[in-house]
């Protein structure tokens, strides 16, 4: 077991929502799909589509080279497998549960010392997306064992390998959140602020599309700027944006719309004048989010 190509027999653990999603998906794509949950009933679907029920969690493994794992968190996979870790030796470990950088590394070490292949994981899709092109899966772990299972892991969305430290799919995981939630943030506050003059969400929000598009071309020269420690204000500087801020924050201010997100980026942005950066490009604030 280990290394697969073509429809390789695969066991997943766990079908709640994403779990089920990721077996359908494996099944869609022709593996031979072996499943186990603990309330036994959430596999009937599945076994109708052709999935093979497993009654136990180690029968479960023994099916497959390839066993994935999406359950709750780190304390209910660690339960789950720790029973299982000589019948798991020889065969690869794909975790898609959510957890830790901390937790990941945790659980890599334990797989290494029990002869298990693994792979760490961060869907950064809902289960409709699995099975997408355009959903990104993000691994870091063992590269032998994501070469062995590159072609079935694409099954399940777009693969992408972030290397050796199994960590680190966690860790953009948690980071790729955090930027998921202050894009709905400013989204949410730039719909309320129209909303009050009128504006339907639906009216603004294509607008708004395309204003990201353009934003994320920002991102792009602003990482070779933090990545060389220089931040050039040649296109616009924090001391323009701190004045624009202010245009914000009084419109919002009109229509009774809370200011307290515009008001965290003139915080940070002022300190930055105040340091003697306001010529500097907005990437300088990355200063204010990293570790003294
Ligand atoms: N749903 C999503 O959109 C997100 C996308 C990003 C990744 N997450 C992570 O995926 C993990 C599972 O999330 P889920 O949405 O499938 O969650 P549920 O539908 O609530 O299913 C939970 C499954 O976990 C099983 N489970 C819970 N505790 C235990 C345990 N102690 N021992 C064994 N299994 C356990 C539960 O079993 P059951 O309640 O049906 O018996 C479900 O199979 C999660 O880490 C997300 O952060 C999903």
């Amino acid at each position: 077991p280990g290394t697969h190509t073509g429809a390789a027999p695969v066991t997943v653990l766990g079908l709640g929502r994403m779990g089920s999603a990721l077996a359908a998906a494996l099944l869609a794509a022709g593996h031979p799909t072996t499943v186990w949950n603990r309330t036994p009933g959430k596999a009937d679907a599945l076994a109708a589509a052709g999935a093979v029920r497993a009654d136990t969690v180690a029968d479960a493994v023994t099916a497959s080279g390839l066993v994935v794992v999406c359950v709750l968190d780190h304390a209910a996979t660690s339960a789950l497998l720790e029973p299982v870790a000589g019948s798991l030796a020889g065969r690869t470990l794909v975790n898609l549960t959510s957890g830790s950088p901390e937790q990941a590394r945790e659980m890599a070490a334990w797989a290494s010392g029990h002869g298990i292949g693994y792979l760490d994981g961060g869907i950064m899709t809902t289960p409709e997306g699995v099975g997408l092109r355009t959903s990104m899966i993000l691994y870091s772990g063992s590269p032998e064992a994501f070469a062995a299972h590159r072609a079935t892991l694409a099954a399940l969305g777009d693969p992408i390998d972030l290397g050796p430290d199994a960590g680190l799919a966690s860790l953009y995981d948690a980071g790729l959140l955090g930027l998921m939630w202050s894009v709905f943030g400013g989204w949410l506050h730039a719909t309320a602020l129209v909303g009050a003059d009128g504006v339907a969400a639906g009216a603004f929000t294509p607008v708004a599309l395309r204003w990201l598009t353009t934003v994320g071309g920002f991102l792009d020269r602003y990482a070779g700027q933090i990545d060389a420690g220089h931040y050039p204000g040649d296109d616009a500087t924090i001391d323009v944006q701190l004045a624009a801020v202010e245009h914000l924050l009084h419109a919002g201010r009109e229509r009774g719309v809370d200011g307290r997100l515009p008001e965290l980026h003139r915080e940070l942005m002022a300190k930055a004048v105040a340091a003697g950066h306001g010529g500097d490009s907005y990437a300088r604030l990355v200063d204010a989010f990293r570790r003294p």
